[in-house]
């Protein structure tokens, strides 16, 4: 009788399959783990596919159940995922637990990791500068990265003669991303929940490609054991302290969920904490000891992910917030800036503008006073409370009940600040003594 799998050797791998099969042979097959169900492609042939389109790092990761989907939903019932609904939808929540959810018909799950740029660019300048997370200088890393799985997906195709049903996944998909990675053994989970990937630090993003083809995985058989060690850098430099435990994120107070997934009014109390930062948050990266030096070498940055000027890595605040809707537009265009609608990222300008504690940063916030969204008069409002801006506020009208409160709370503090500024003596010498 004729061996089934014979025939769909055959018919689902085609012709092309079974010269790979020829040229590759057996002895060599068996040493990377292949199994004559499996089709026959060195994990070597997809390594070198992904690194030919950019990825730093691959691995194949048999579809299994994950280990740490109890780990996700206790996550969310501790109300950690803040005002992300859609990480708590029935349906997302179902899918995140079996991959084939995504693709009935996945074999195999490729998982991928982009390395981006880890330096940061000195200004020739001394304006007021704002801060945007390394991960969103560049081009979007969503459409970088599903445009580079389509494509592997289409190498694998050619490598395998057949059509392959597959489907990317990048970061909204629901997909646990993190456990994945580790999994295919990309790197280890830190502490301040990071997948660290050994030789790339944690500047690294994720992806993945289901594929029809049952691939020789390329997983270690145990995940990378997380190597942080006694170290607690990162949880100890989180400005709003937004670790409850190591390993253990609570978004309500991240300045990345903040700056980027929330987009009305951001709690007073942590406003100061948040610093300059306009668009996500990198302290507790810029922290570790594994993200120390150089960095990779040159050719393992996604060379798309590089900052595309030095407005989208450390922008001119009082020029930001001064934009129209055109500018700000093409600023965002094709960038993950376009994540955060107008009015939250003006929200965030004003924040920073008001951290500066520089008196410079007064007419751009008085020109935000004029804004149309009450949500971005204000966050304007406290900054100039914040800058000890007194008689501009004392002159400012509004009827936002928001606005309103914000106006009550910053004229008394700029009375503080105003006060406390009396009580100072100048400083030696100065031409007040
Ligand atoms: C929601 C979300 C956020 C939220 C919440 C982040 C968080 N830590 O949970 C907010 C908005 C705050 C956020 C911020 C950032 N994000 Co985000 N985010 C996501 C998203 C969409 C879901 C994450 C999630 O499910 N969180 C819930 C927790 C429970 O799950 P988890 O983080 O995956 O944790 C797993 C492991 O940590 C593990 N685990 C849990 N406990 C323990 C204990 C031990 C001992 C061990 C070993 C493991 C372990 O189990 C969990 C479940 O499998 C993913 C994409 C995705 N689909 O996965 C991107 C993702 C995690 N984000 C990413 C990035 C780049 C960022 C920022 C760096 C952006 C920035 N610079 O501003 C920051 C980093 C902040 C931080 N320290 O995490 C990358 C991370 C890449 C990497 N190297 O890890 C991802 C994977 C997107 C991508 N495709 O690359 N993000
Ligand atoms: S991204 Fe920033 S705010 Fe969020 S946990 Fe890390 S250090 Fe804290
Ligand atoms: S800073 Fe220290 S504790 Fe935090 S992730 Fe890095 S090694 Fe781990």
């Amino acid at each position: 009788m004729a061996d089934p799998r014979h025939d769909l050797r055959r018919t689902a791998r085609g012709e092309r399959g079974a010269i790979a099969e020829r040229a590759c042979g057996r002895a060599k097959l068996a040493r990377i783990g292949y199994e004559p169900h499996m089709t026959p492609i060195a994990a070597t042939t997809i390594s070198a596919l992904a690194r030919e389109l950019g990825f730093a790092r691959a691995a194949i990761v048999p579809i299994e159940p994950p280990r740490r989907h109890a780990v996700y939903t206790s996550w969310l019932a501790s109300g950690h995922a803040a005002g992300m609904a859609y990480l708590a939808a029935p349906e997302h929540i179902a899918q995140r637990a079996d991959l084939r959810a995504l693709l009935a018909a996945a074999r195999s799950l490729i998982v991928v990791a982009l390395a981006y740029d880890r330096a940061e660019p000195i200004p020739p300048d001394a304006l007021l500068r704002g801060k945007i997370a390394r991960y969103a200088r560049g081009e979007d890393y969503h459409l970088v990265m599903r445009d580079r799985l389509v494509a592997l997906a289409d190498r694998l195709a050619a490598a395998l003669g057949r059509p392959v049903a597959s489907r990317p996944c990048v970061d909204s998909a629901p997909v646990l991303e993190r456990e994945w990675a580790e999994r295919g053994g990309l790197g280890f989970v830190a502490k301040n929940t990071m997948v660290i990937a050994p030789g790339l630090g944690s500047y690294v993003l994720l992806g993945e490609l289901l594929v029809d083809a049952e691939l020789a995985p390329t997983a270690p058989s145990e995940p990378p054991r997380p190597r942080c060690g006694s170290c607690r850098a990162c949880l100890d430099a989180c400005p709003t302290a937004a670790f409850a435990d190591a390993y253990v994120l609570d978004a309500r107070r991240c300045i990345s969920y903040l700056t980027i997934e929330h987009h009305g009014v951001i709690p007073r109390e942590l406003r100061a904490a948040i610093g300059t930062w306009v668009f996500g948050c990198d302290i507790c990266q810029e922290v570790c000891p594994f993200n120390a030096g150089a960095g990779p070498d040159a050719g393992e940055v996604d060379r798309l992910l590089r900052p595309r000027t030095l407005e989208h890595a450390l922008p001119d605040l009082v020029a930001l917030a001064s934009r129209g809707a055109n500018q700000l537009r093409r600023l965002v265009k094709r960038s993950a800036l376009r994540r955060a609608p107008r009015s939250a990222l003006l929200r965030n300008v004003a924040i920073a503008l008001g951290n500066t504690g520089d008196a410079r940063a007064i007419p751009a916030l008085v020109a935000l006073l004029g804004h149309r969204a009450a949500l971005v008069r204000g966050h304007a409002v406290w900054a100039l409370g914040e800058l000890g801006a007194a008689e501009v506020l004392a002159g400012h009208r509004d009827t936002d009940p928001f606005v309103l409160d914000e106006l009550t709370w910053a004229r008394r503090a700029a009375a503080t600040r105003t006060a406390a500024m009396r009580r100072t003596p100048p400083p030696p010498g100065s031409a007040d003594r």
